[in-house]
């Protein structure tokens, strides 16, 4: 059976990349009527500094922005990490899983670490443990997520391999058959499986960029959205009939991918209307589009976050069913590894 899971950190500036790699996505999973389970991810978030206060409102935001997308709280689990203790728990047996060669590959420690690695903390460097614990705690067997991931979910897989072959004896003793964690499926793609910034189409749109007009944030209104399209940096070429003349264009690429995906079609699809149409044509379109798309998701957030009893609410009912099943796993893992339990 299809099991999904995904998380997004409690971080600042839910950005359109947020929202057309993960969070639009994670809608069209539920409506495949897959088990999904959502997490906002504060775990994580802690493993760079976060002002408590703002890390508390960051939460519900990011909750609040779930349920705006069309994330429904009675099909979905929608849950907050650290109100539910299994994803710590197992992360630490995965760093006993995991091998220091493995975590010195990942680039989004070399990225965020930077060059005062030294001064970086633990949670930082062990953060794609920490993620394969989330998936692997209810044994999901696909995860929607950027194309930025990638390398965190083949982590993930090389973890799970490496539980199943260290207890394989132990595995089937328990009565668990020959393989107790799935091999997680990756789900990337999509046209906009990697939005990139609006001022530089080399660099990915991201929550940190110190230039707010670099991305569209989920909580833009309608004038701050068209003033972002109209000064997106573009080339002064007009836009192509085929894709392939998107090669070498990153800019022109990247706002026919976020049409693309807001529209729900391909670039192809977005070239048969708009190939041989200027920027001065196309902008004022995608930024309509933006806004038609975004503005309802954003009202939402607001009303929603103006109850943050309602919101904290639901996010105890998804721990209490998240944790339900990611006990299950926890009580298994630990027969499976040799420890007494507690009867
Ligand atoms: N630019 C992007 N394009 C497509 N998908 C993206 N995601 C992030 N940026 C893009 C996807 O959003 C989900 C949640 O991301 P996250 O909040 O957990 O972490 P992140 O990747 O660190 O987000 P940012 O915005 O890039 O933050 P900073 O600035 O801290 O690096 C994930 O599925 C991610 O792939």
């Amino acid at each position: 059976k299809e099991l999904v899971f995904s998380g997004v950190q409690p971080t600042g500036n839910l950005h359109l990349g947020n929202y057309l790699g993960a969070i639009k996505r994670f809608v069209e999973m539920q409506d495949r009527e897959a088990q999904c389970l959502y997490c906002v991810v504060d775990l994580h978030a802690i493993t760079v500094w976060q002002d408590p206060a703002a890390l508390r409102s960051q939460i519900r935001e990011v909750t609040a922005a779930f349920l705006a997308a069309g994330i429904d709280p009675a099909r979905s689990i929608v849950f907050n990490q650290s109100q539910v203790p299994q994803h710590a728990e197992l992360a630490w047996i995965f760093n006993c899983v995991a091998r220091l060669g493995w975590l010195n590959r990942m680039t989004q420690f070399k990225e965020k670490a930077g060059k005062d690695r030294e001064n970086a903390s633990i949670g930082l460097y062990a953060y794609p443990v920490l993620m394969a614990a989330d998936i692997l705690a209810y044994r999901a067997t696909h995860v929607p997520v950027g194309e930025d991931q990638k390398q965190h979910l083949e982590l993930t897989r090389d973890i799970a391999q490496k539980f199943n072959t260290d207890f394989a004896g132990s595995i089937t003793a328990h009565g668990h058959g020959e393989v107790f964690f799935p091999v997680t499926e990756p789900l990337i793609g999509g046209p906009a499986a990697r939005v990139m910034s609006l001022r530089d189409g080399t660099k990915k749109m991201s929550k940190s960029d110190a230039s707010d007009n670099a991305r569209i944030n989920l909580t833009d209104d309608a004038d701050a959205i068209a003033q972002k399209v109209r000064r997106a940096k573009t080339d002064p070429e007009p836009l192509p009939s085929e894709v392939a003349g998107l090669k070498d264009r990153p800019e022109a690429d990247n706002l026919v991918g976020i049409y693309a995906a807001l529209a729900g079609t391909t670039r192809e699809g977005v070239l048969r209307d708009f190939g041989g149409a200027q920027f001065s044509t196309f902008k004022p379109a995608l930024s309509d589009l933006a806004v038609s798309s975004l503005a309802p998701i954003a009202a939402e957030m607001r009303r929603l976050t103006a109850d943050p009893g309602h919101i904290d609410a639901v996010l105890a009912d998804g721990a209490a069913r998240a944790e339900q099943i990611a006990a299950g796993t926890l009580d298994a893992v630990k027969d499976i590894v040799g420890f007494v339990r507690r009867g």
